[in-house]
């Protein structure tokens, strides 16, 4: 059975735009798994201690058979075959994934969190799950 889950983007290194197009691609690729919505491309200020340049953030509306750990490590593959170079925490990156809500699953488990535990902290990301919620059928 396939389930909704909403996947956020950021990137803040290389050409954003295309980074985010990347992404957005190889998500796509997925198995059994469909990109129903894109957000709209947002600039936002750099959230966290450490000094680094604007983001561009982005959510897609999935529709997947993947489940949330499948999803999570699926992701995260994604993020190393794109060359992201993990430093330090909340430091720069080519590409930030991660997993802000699948369905109405609440989990809290070593490595995975859902509903993401940042989403009552980030405006843009509650502006971007509001503008993909009416897709959700
Ligand atoms: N993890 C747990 N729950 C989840 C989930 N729901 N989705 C674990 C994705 N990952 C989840 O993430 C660390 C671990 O979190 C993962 O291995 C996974 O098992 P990471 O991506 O390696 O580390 P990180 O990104 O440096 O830390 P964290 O806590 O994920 O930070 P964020 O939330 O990713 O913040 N400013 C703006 N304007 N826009 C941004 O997008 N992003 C960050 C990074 C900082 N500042 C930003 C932005
Ligand atoms: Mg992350």
């Amino acid at each position: 059975m396939a389930e909704w889950a909403f996947v956020a983007l950021g990137s803040n290194m290389g050409d954003r735009e295309a980074v985010l197009r990347e992404a957005k691609r190889h998500i796509a690729a997925l198995e059994g798994t469909e990109v129903i919505a894109a957000s709209a491309v947002e600039e936002t200020e750099p959230l966290g201690p450490i000094p680094q340049s604007h983001y561009l953030n982005q959510m897609l509306l999935l529709r997947t058979i993947l489940g949330p750990r499948d999803l999570l490590e699926a992701l995260l593959a994604i993020e190393r075959r794109m060359g992201r170079v993990r430093a330090e925490r909340w430091g720069p990156r080519v590409i930030d994934l991660d997993i802000v809500r699948y369905d109405a699953v609440n989990l809290h488990e070593p490595g995975l969190d859902l509903p993401h535990p940042e989403l009552p902290h980030r405006g843009f990301w509650q502006r971007e799950l509001a503008e993909l919620l009416p897709h959700v059928a």
